[in-house]
């Protein structure tokens, strides 16, 4: 389905005066105000195919129906958001739940709805079925080398389809690791890894990155072979200039200060991008923003400090994307809470006193750094987002218009209430 223009202009009308109102009172506060609509205007989450559907967990899935049965449905449901958001310019892939028929025809409906494609993922955490080896104990870490050769090749496949779609990244998360102690040699499954990883760098194209995701535990419960961004770092420093560590905010330890690690990699050159979701215990991929926005904000107070002082670009220079998959909520509402979650924080963070923050640091004036990155970070910029999002042309309140729109029954009836997405 397609959201008409118009209906965006007369949601937008009968929003206007509140929002008029909210916004001015704020812009009055705000250095540079016009500037600041501006990055928030160009800076864009990708969105993963994966999360279109409804979530689930190993012990069930509840499909709200409705969702994309197809590679062309999932291009058309970043569209919707994006549509509505004016956030969401790219989707990106995973093979091979989303391979296509043809490139260029899904090239063009994509170009259709102003999207992109994003970085491609790889899977060798899963069998496919027909294949000749199994990942059960891991796959670029494997003993034996013809189940190695088998994941290097999947992940050349894995460029070809992004070269073939525009996309420049290739994305690679590996389940690999052990559950048991004495189950693997860790140096020996660090080097197989390592080996493996240069097979494929050596077949990225020129203009490519490969990202190197890490993740504390989970489907492995003992060991990960990429399992913190010291195993992701040295890999990516020993394969070369194209590769880089990928954070995805639930891969972590609890209480692991992600802040800190984004300023470290960020000032080392290697962090290539990001999985936004939210978590309270492990891998929670819940909504971005919905436990912990406070650490969001201090994750994008050091991206914006840090990408500043290297003269990089906010919105080109490092990988936006969500990695969020849950059974509760509607994915296409989760994800419109989860790009203004985000954009919340981006904006907070550019509105932190720089100069003032790094003073207070200087002076060894503990309170007043507390007090100016909170004075930001309690700062409700809701109208400086929307205004943003009305500027590049979509709703001041995206998900008010989705429900008005009843976008959803709308997909059940167009789909079926039994239509099942690809995802995990
Ligand atoms: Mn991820």
């Amino acid at each position: 389905m397609l959201i008409e223009k118009y209906a965006i202009q007369e949601h937008n009308n009968s929003a206007a005066t509140a929002h008029q109102r909210r916004f001015e009172q704020l812009a009055g506060q705000v250095p540079q105000v016009d500037s600041l609509l501006q990055k928030l205007v160009d800076f864009q989450i990708a969105i993963p195919s994966w999360a279109l559907g409804t979530g689930g967990t190993r012990f069930g899935r509840f499909s709200g129906g409705g969702e994309p049965r197809s590679l062309e449905e999932k291009i058309e449901d970043v569209g919707l958001l994006h549509t509505l958001n004016r956030s969401s310019d790219a989707v990106s892939l995973h093979i091979p739940w989303d391979i296509p028929t043809s490139a260029a025809s899904l090239k063009a409906l994509a170009a259709q709805f102003g999207l992109h494609f994003d970085a491609m993922n790889s899977n060798t955490f899963q069998d496919q079925p027909e294949q000749a080896h199994s990942y059960k104990f891991g796959s670029l870490q494997h003993t034996d080398k013809a189940v190695r050769k088998q994941a290097i090749e999947h992940n050349i496949e894995v460029i070809r389809y992004g070269q073939e779609l525009g996309s420049n990244v290739l994305s690679v998360w590996l389940a690999d690791g052990s559950s048991f102690p004495g189950q693997l040699n860790f140096r020996k499954a660090y080097q197989r890894t390592l080996e493996s990883l240069q097979e494929i760098y050596a077949a990225l194209p020129g203009d490519w990155k490969v990202f190197i995701e890490y993740k504390a535990f989970e489907p492995n419960f003992y060991s990960t072979t990429v399992g913190d961004w010291g195993q992701s770092y040295t890999l990516a420093t020993k394969l070369g200039s194209k590769a880089y560590t990928l954070v995805d905010l639930g891969h972590h330890l609890p209480n692991a200060n992600i802040e800190q690690i984004v300023a470290l990699l960020l000032n080392e050159g290697k962090l290539g991008g990001f999985h936004f979701n939210d978590s309270k215990y492990g891998d929670d991929d819940l909504t971005t923003g919905s436990i912990n926005p406070y650490q969001l904000f201090l994750i994008f107070n050091e991206l914006v400090e840090g990408m500043d002082a290297r003269g990089m670009n906010h919105v080109s220079d490092l990988g936006w994307m969500i990695d969020a998959s849950h059974n509760v909520k509607d994915p296409l509402e989760d994800l419109l809470q989860a790009v203004e979650a985000i954009k919340i924080a981006y904006a907070q963070a550019l509105l932190v006193n720089t100069k003032a923050l790094q003073e207070a640091q200087e002076q060894n004036d503990v309170t007043m750094a507390q007090e100016i990155l909170q004075q930001a970070y309690r700062t409700d910029v809701r109208p400086l987002v929307a205004e943003a999002r009305l500027r590049a042309g979509g709703a001041l309140q995206p998900l008010h218009l989705f429900r008005s729109l009843k976008v959803r029954d709308r997909l059940v009836k167009e789909r079926g209430a039994g239509a099942v997405a690809t995802g995990l």
